[in-house]
């Protein structure tokens, strides 16, 4: 049995990712900033799966929020053996002369400061038990730019560089870092993507079939249970209807 901690675990992938991890029979430390789906997720992993659930409510930009939540952590839930970075977002799609300077922010703030913040504050516990594992969620966006993507793009490409760099890093204490860029998935990324348009957002996934949470679920899930010896550094997987960031066979 592992510990297992999970940002952004009230939506889309992290919650399949927390639900699949209970149900192999892990701990699991989730995070949001939505206290009520935080609750009502423990309440149906507890009673499902029988395994103890920690919930964490904040917000990945609030830094001392982040600090204070990590280091206020109950003594038998600090030996995180995996630390899933997870949370994040796009706001927005337009030209780069259109993009709304809020938005840009927002991606930024969430999706690499929060990360870093998160990672900051986990990564001592996981130096100090001389092991662990850091899987990134990233995104096809952070391999290739696509029109309109470009701050989204940007905060993914960013992570990409991050788990490269993490990697080298954590070497030398025995932490796995691994990268996993996704390609569309059908969650609620596309409805805070459009500011809670959800026509626009349905629009995203016409013509072809995307992925699912479950879907990535079941690859991070896959990545933890190698061998002590290795390691899946970074793993692209999209839908089979998607060769890559801009090409999405439609019918
Ligand atoms: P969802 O919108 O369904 O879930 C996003 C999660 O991130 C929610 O649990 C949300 O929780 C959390 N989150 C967002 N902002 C913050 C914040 N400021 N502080 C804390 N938590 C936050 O989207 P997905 O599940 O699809 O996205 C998960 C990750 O996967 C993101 O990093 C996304 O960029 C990436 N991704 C998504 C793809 C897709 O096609 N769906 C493809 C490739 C990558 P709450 O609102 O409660 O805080
Ligand atoms: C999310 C997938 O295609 O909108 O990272 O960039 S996409």
């Amino acid at each position: 049995m592992k510990t297992i901690l999970i940002t952004g675990a009230t939506s889309g992938f992290g919650k399949a990712i927390a639900l699949k991890f209970a149900k192999e029979g892990n701990k699991i430390i989730i995070t949001g900033r939505r206290e009520e789906r935080l609750k009502s997720l423990k309440l149906e992993v507890e009673s499902t799966f029988n395994v103890k659930v920690l919930t964490l409510c904040f917000d990945v930009r609030n830094k001392e929020g982040v600090f204070k939540s990590i280091y206020d952590i109950p003594e038998e839930w600090k030996k995180i053996d995996i630390l899933i970075n997870n949370a994040g977002l796009a706001s927005g799609l337009d030209k780069i002369q259109d993009g709304d300077i809020e938005d840009w922010e927002k991606m930024i703030d969430t999706n690499v400061k929060g990360l870093l913040y998160v990672s900051k504050a986990v990564i001592p516990f996981l130096i100090k038990n001389k092991s662990g594992h850091i899987i990134n969620i990233a995104s096809t966006a952070g391999k290739e730019v696509y029109e309109k993507g470009n701050v989204y793009c940007a905060s993914k490409h960013a992570v990409d560089a991050i788990s490269k760099a993490m990697r080298i890093d954590l070497l030398e204490h025995g932490i796995k870092v691994t990268n996993i860029a996704p390609g569309a998935a059908e969650t609620e990324f596309s409805i805070v993507r459009f500011h809670g348009d959800e026509k626009k957002a349905k629009n995203a996934y016409n013509g072809y079939q995307p992925m699912s949470a479950d879907d990535i679920a079941n690859v991070v899930y896959y990545t933890t249970t190698l061998p002590e010896n290795l390691c899946i550094n970074d793993l692209v997987l999209t839908s089979l209807a998607q060769a890559n960031s801009f090409y999405t066979y439609k019918k």
